[in-house]
Protein backbone atom coordinates (compact mmCIF):
# COMPACT_ATOMS: atom_id res chain seq x y z
CA UNK A 1 0.00 0.00 0.00
CA UNK A 2 2.53 2.31 0.86
CA UNK A 3 4.46 1.79 -2.82
CA UNK A 4 1.30 2.39 -4.82
CA UNK A 5 0.47 6.00 -2.91
CA UNK A 6 3.71 7.22 -4.21
CA UNK A 7 2.88 6.21 -7.71
CA UNK A 8 0.39 8.48 -7.56
CA UNK A 9 1.83 11.02 -6.29
CA UNK A 10 4.07 11.19 -9.08
CA UNK A 11 1.19 11.01 -11.86
CA UNK A 12 0.09 14.16 -10.33
CA UNK A 13 2.81 16.40 -10.95
CA UNK A 14 3.72 14.88 -14.87
CA UNK A 15 0.00 16.89 -15.16
CA UNK A 16 0.59 19.89 -13.41
CA UNK A 17 3.76 20.69 -15.81
CA UNK A 18 1.84 19.85 -18.69
CA UNK A 19 -0.81 22.03 -17.61
CA UNK A 20 0.93 25.79 -18.61
CA UNK A 21 2.07 24.93 -22.05
CA UNK A 22 -1.10 24.14 -22.93
CA UNK A 23 -3.10 27.01 -21.64
CA UNK A 24 -0.33 29.42 -23.73
CA UNK A 25 -0.81 27.70 -27.20
CA UNK A 26 -4.59 27.81 -26.02
CA UNK A 27 -4.15 31.93 -26.14
CA UNK A 28 -1.92 32.37 -29.17
CA UNK A 29 -4.66 31.59 -31.25
CA UNK A 30 -7.48 33.55 -30.06
CA UNK A 31 -4.71 36.07 -30.82
CA UNK A 32 -4.94 35.42 -34.79
CA UNK A 33 -8.14 35.10 -35.02
CA UNK A 34 -9.09 38.67 -33.92
CA UNK A 35 -11.26 41.09 -36.10
CA UNK A 36 -8.87 42.81 -39.17
CA UNK A 37 -10.07 45.32 -42.21
CA UNK A 38 -8.23 47.41 -44.92
CA UNK A 39 -7.96 50.26 -46.99
CA UNK A 40 -6.24 51.08 -50.74
CA UNK A 41 -5.20 54.19 -51.81
CA UNK A 42 -5.14 53.57 -55.12
CA UNK A 43 -4.36 57.33 -56.53
CA UNK A 44 -0.23 58.29 -56.29
CA UNK A 45 0.23 57.99 -60.48
CA UNK A 46 3.57 59.90 -61.54
CA UNK A 47 3.93 60.44 -65.72
CA UNK A 48 7.27 61.64 -66.45
CA UNK A 49 7.60 64.31 -68.36
CA UNK A 50 8.89 65.02 -72.01
CA UNK A 51 11.21 67.43 -74.23
CA UNK A 52 10.21 67.74 -77.63
CA UNK A 53 11.99 69.88 -80.34
CA UNK A 54 10.41 69.92 -83.73
CA UNK A 55 10.86 71.93 -86.91
CA UNK A 56 7.61 73.66 -87.74
CA UNK A 57 5.91 73.24 -91.17
CA UNK A 58 6.28 76.97 -92.32
CA UNK A 59 9.87 76.32 -92.14
CA UNK A 60 11.91 77.71 -95.48
CA UNK A 61 15.28 76.20 -96.08
CA UNK A 62 18.00 77.96 -98.32
CA UNK A 63 18.32 76.09 -101.46
CA UNK A 64 19.45 76.95 -105.03
CA UNK A 65 21.94 75.50 -107.92
CA UNK A 66 22.42 78.78 -109.48
CA UNK A 67 23.80 80.98 -107.08
CA UNK A 68 26.59 83.82 -108.27
CA UNK A 69 29.23 86.29 -106.68
CA UNK A 70 27.00 88.61 -104.79
CA UNK A 71 24.06 86.42 -104.29
CA UNK A 72 21.88 86.09 -101.13
CA UNK A 73 19.84 83.73 -99.93
CA UNK A 74 17.38 83.87 -97.52
CA UNK A 75 15.91 81.02 -94.91
CA UNK A 76 13.97 80.78 -92.22
CA UNK A 77 13.70 77.75 -89.88
CA UNK A 78 11.26 77.18 -86.68
CA UNK A 79 11.55 75.06 -83.95
CA UNK A 80 8.65 73.94 -81.80
CA UNK A 81 8.64 73.12 -78.18
CA UNK A 82 6.01 70.10 -78.45
CA UNK A 83 7.39 68.72 -75.15
CA UNK A 84 5.59 69.25 -71.70
CA UNK A 85 8.61 71.40 -70.06
CA UNK A 86 10.39 74.31 -71.06
CA UNK A 87 13.83 73.77 -73.07
CA UNK A 88 17.06 74.85 -74.31
CA UNK A 89 18.33 74.35 -77.13
CA UNK A 90 21.93 74.71 -79.07
CA UNK A 91 22.45 74.74 -82.60
CA UNK A 92 25.48 72.60 -84.15
CA UNK A 93 26.50 72.30 -88.33
CA UNK A 94 26.93 68.88 -90.07
CA UNK A 95 28.41 70.10 -93.09
CA UNK A 96 29.13 68.52 -96.61
CA UNK A 97 30.49 69.94 -99.55
CA UNK A 98 31.39 68.43 -102.97
CA UNK A 99 34.11 69.44 -105.86
CA UNK A 100 37.76 70.23 -105.51
CA UNK A 101 37.82 73.55 -102.87
CA UNK A 102 35.43 74.08 -100.31
CA UNK A 103 32.11 76.16 -100.38
CA UNK A 104 31.78 76.99 -97.21
CA UNK A 105 35.21 78.47 -97.14
CA UNK A 106 33.45 81.22 -98.89
CA UNK A 107 30.03 81.45 -97.85
CA UNK A 108 28.82 83.89 -95.44
CA UNK A 109 25.70 82.92 -92.50
CA UNK A 110 24.40 84.95 -90.89
CA UNK A 111 21.13 84.14 -88.56
CA UNK A 112 19.16 86.50 -86.31
CA UNK A 113 15.55 85.81 -84.37
CA UNK A 114 12.64 86.73 -86.00
CA UNK A 115 10.80 89.32 -84.87
CA UNK A 116 7.41 88.65 -83.28
CA UNK A 117 5.27 87.63 -86.28
CA UNK A 118 7.21 89.31 -88.82
CA UNK A 119 8.83 87.92 -91.46
CA UNK A 120 12.70 87.86 -92.51
CA UNK A 121 13.75 90.58 -94.01
CA UNK A 122 17.33 91.91 -93.46
CA UNK A 123 16.04 94.89 -91.69
CA UNK A 124 14.65 92.65 -88.68
CA UNK A 125 18.72 91.65 -88.16
CA UNK A 126 19.88 94.66 -87.04
CA UNK A 127 20.85 94.93 -83.62
CA UNK A 128 20.02 91.48 -83.26
CA UNK A 129 22.64 89.27 -84.93
CA UNK A 130 22.90 85.72 -83.42
CA UNK A 131 25.51 84.40 -86.13
CA UNK A 132 27.64 85.75 -88.42
CA UNK A 133 30.16 83.74 -90.07
CA UNK A 134 31.37 80.77 -92.39
CA UNK A 135 30.00 77.78 -91.18
CA UNK A 136 32.55 75.71 -90.65
CA UNK A 137 32.50 74.80 -87.11
CA UNK A 138 30.48 72.48 -85.09
CA UNK A 139 28.78 74.87 -82.82
CA UNK A 140 26.73 77.94 -84.40
CA UNK A 141 24.55 78.84 -81.68
CA UNK A 142 24.75 78.35 -77.66
CA UNK A 143 26.73 75.48 -76.08
CA UNK A 144 25.34 71.57 -76.10
CA UNK A 145 27.14 71.19 -72.87
CA UNK A 146 24.30 70.53 -70.10
CA UNK A 147 23.13 73.69 -68.57
CA UNK A 148 22.24 77.38 -69.65
CA UNK A 149 25.43 78.89 -71.30
CA UNK A 150 25.49 81.87 -73.26
CA UNK A 151 23.82 81.65 -76.98
CA UNK A 152 21.33 78.86 -75.85
CA UNK A 153 17.67 79.55 -76.74
CA UNK A 154 14.90 79.18 -74.48
CA UNK A 155 11.41 78.06 -75.76
CA UNK A 156 8.87 77.89 -73.72
CA UNK A 157 6.05 75.03 -73.84
CA UNK A 158 3.68 75.28 -76.73
CA UNK A 159 6.23 77.93 -77.98
CA UNK A 160 7.80 78.35 -81.25
CA UNK A 161 11.58 79.77 -81.69
CA UNK A 162 11.87 80.92 -85.27
CA UNK A 163 15.32 82.17 -87.01
CA UNK A 164 16.17 83.71 -89.81
CA UNK A 165 18.66 82.93 -92.12
CA UNK A 166 20.50 84.39 -94.81
CA UNK A 167 23.84 83.50 -96.79
CA UNK A 168 25.81 85.47 -98.98
CA UNK A 169 28.25 84.56 -101.94
CA UNK A 170 30.62 87.76 -101.52
CA UNK A 171 30.89 89.29 -104.63
CA UNK A 172 34.90 88.80 -105.13
CA UNK A 173 34.88 85.13 -104.76
CA UNK A 174 37.12 83.81 -107.25
CA UNK A 175 36.84 81.58 -110.64
CA UNK A 176 37.64 78.30 -108.43
CA UNK A 177 34.48 78.11 -106.21
CA UNK A 178 32.22 77.59 -109.56
CA UNK A 179 29.85 74.45 -109.77
CA UNK A 180 31.20 73.60 -106.29
CA UNK A 181 28.26 72.48 -103.98
CA UNK A 182 27.46 72.93 -100.10
CA UNK A 183 24.92 71.23 -98.00
CA UNK A 184 24.49 72.52 -94.10
CA UNK A 185 22.28 70.39 -91.90
CA UNK A 186 21.31 72.23 -88.56
CA UNK A 187 20.86 70.33 -85.21
CA UNK A 188 19.09 71.47 -82.98
CA UNK A 189 20.46 69.58 -79.39
CA UNK A 190 17.22 70.28 -76.56
CA UNK A 191 17.21 69.81 -72.91
CA UNK A 192 14.92 70.27 -70.36
CA UNK A 193 14.95 74.35 -68.87
CA UNK A 194 13.96 74.87 -65.70
CA UNK A 195 14.32 78.83 -65.85
CA UNK A 196 11.07 81.08 -65.58
CA UNK A 197 9.67 81.78 -69.29
CA UNK A 198 6.81 84.31 -70.41
CA1 LIG B 1 23.81 74.36 -72.92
Amino acid sequence: MKRRGIVILVIGLGLAALAGPVAIAFGAQRGQAAFGDSETFGLNRVTSASVSIEVGANTVPIETATMAPGDRLFGEITFENQGSLPLRYSLAADTVTTGSVSLLDVLRWKIWPSLAGGTCSPSSAAGRMLFDGVMNQANVLGDPAIGDDPGDRLVAVGRTDVLCMEVELPIGVSDEYQAVGATVELIALAEHATETLD
